[in-house]
């Protein structure tokens, strides 16, 4: 009896645990299919085809090819996550509003002092300047800056070295841009580079600045090649053009971190991997793609000047007091290895 009493036990038992663990592995399976979000926005400034856009557009392909289709990112350019304001951006990523972004360097400073390194004058003279920041020591100190308030840097893309327009005339010189009304984005650092120029500054967002432009509001603006190009800015009376190289803005790939933790370590792995490849695609593509923006900017009938070793120091030396006033901001010792990764390059 008790014999018998026992075996039935057993036999409840097992189906229980049997009737429990299929519960339990329909619930897993239904929560690692529940885990995604229909979608997840990817903010820019610049829609495609402006490099930044199309470096976007190339993560979110990736992304869906490498996860069977079942993560979705989808790409919200300009800044409307935002309402345009592209230097809310940053926050905006970091509460959540956004779920991952490509944000240029620029429009983080004002949350994220150490991006302000790249945008100190004429501190890269070159792409190897550039790769000598972003994948060395120096890169991985300005990741930290971005995982340190809050948000989860993944990758590095490139907007451009920024080239000086103005509708006035040639700009070779630091006398020439006296007085001059000159739009500038994001940090205040770019105020204090203009003024010690000479020239008057005024910050506003991308989507106001070809209105600012073609009301003669402001003179003149910078922005790399391709956005000049892309955005025909030649039309708004732009018809001069300076390549002075004075800094480049890289991008980068971020993830919120609520977000960034619901997925797992291989979604993880992939998704941080598909920045990477969308980045290193889209710099070679920018890069590869000045000599035909020049082209089809001077096609436009712009003059476009470049400036000797002379003249550019010239600059150099006109601006040295904006590395007096923002070393301290940005970190000495941030500013310190990337002047040695420069030289070391
Ligand atoms: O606003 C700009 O100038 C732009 C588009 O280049 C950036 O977002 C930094």
């Amino acid at each position: 009896m008790n014999n018998f009493n026992n075996e039935e036990d057993t036999m409840k038992k097992t189906t229980l645990l049997a009737l429990i663990s299929a519960a339990l592995m329909a619930l897993t399976s239904a929560q690692a299919f529940a885990q995604y979000k229909d979608e997840y926005t990817v903010s820019t400034v610049l829609p495609t085809p402006f490099p930044w856009g199309e470096a976007a557009e190339r993560w979110a392909d990736l992304v869906a090819e490498r996860s069977d289709g079942e993560i979705n990112f989808k790409v919200y350019p300009n800044a409307e996550l935002v309402s345009g304001n592209q230097t809310r951006e940053f926050p905006a990523l970091r509460s959540g509003v956004i779920d991952f972004a490509i944000g240029s360097t620029i429009n983080w400073s004002p949350q994220v002092p150490e991006l302000n390194l790249f945008s100190l004058p004429f501190l890269m003279p070159d792409y190897e300047a550039i790769d000598a920041l972003t994948q060395g020591e120096a890169g991985e100190m300005v990741f930290e800056a971005v995982r340190g308030k809050g948000v989860v840097p993944l990758a590095w893309g490139e907007n451009g070295f920024r080239e000086l327009s103005n509708s006035k005339g040639v700009i070779t010189e630091p006398s020439d841009l006296e007085g001059m009304k000159i739009r500038v984005v994001g940090s205040p650092l770019f105020e204090d580079t203009f003024n010690a120029l000479g020239a008057n500054p005024t910050q506003m967002s991308w989507a106001d600045a070809k209105p600012a432009l073609s009301t003669g509001a402001v003179d003149g603006q910078e922005n790399p090649l391709s956005v000049f190009d892309i955005a025909n800015i030649h039309e708004v009376g732009q018809t001069y053009l300076t390549r002075w190289h004075y800094m480049a803005d890289p991008l980068i790939f971020a993830a919120n971190r609520n977000i960034w933790a619901s997925f797992s370590p291989e979604d993880q792995a992939m998704i941080e991997q598909a920045a990477i490849d969308a980045g290193l695609w889209e710099i070679e593509g920018s890069r590869s793609a000045v000599p035909s923006l020049r082209e089809s900017i001077e096609g436009h009938g712009v003059t476009v000047t470049e400036l000797t070793d002379a003249q550019r120091t010239a600059f150099r030396e006109a601006t040295a007091s904006v590395y007096e006033e923002w070393t301290p901001v940005i970190g000495e010792d941030l500013v310190n290895t990337a002047r040695e990764a420069i030289a070391d390059r």
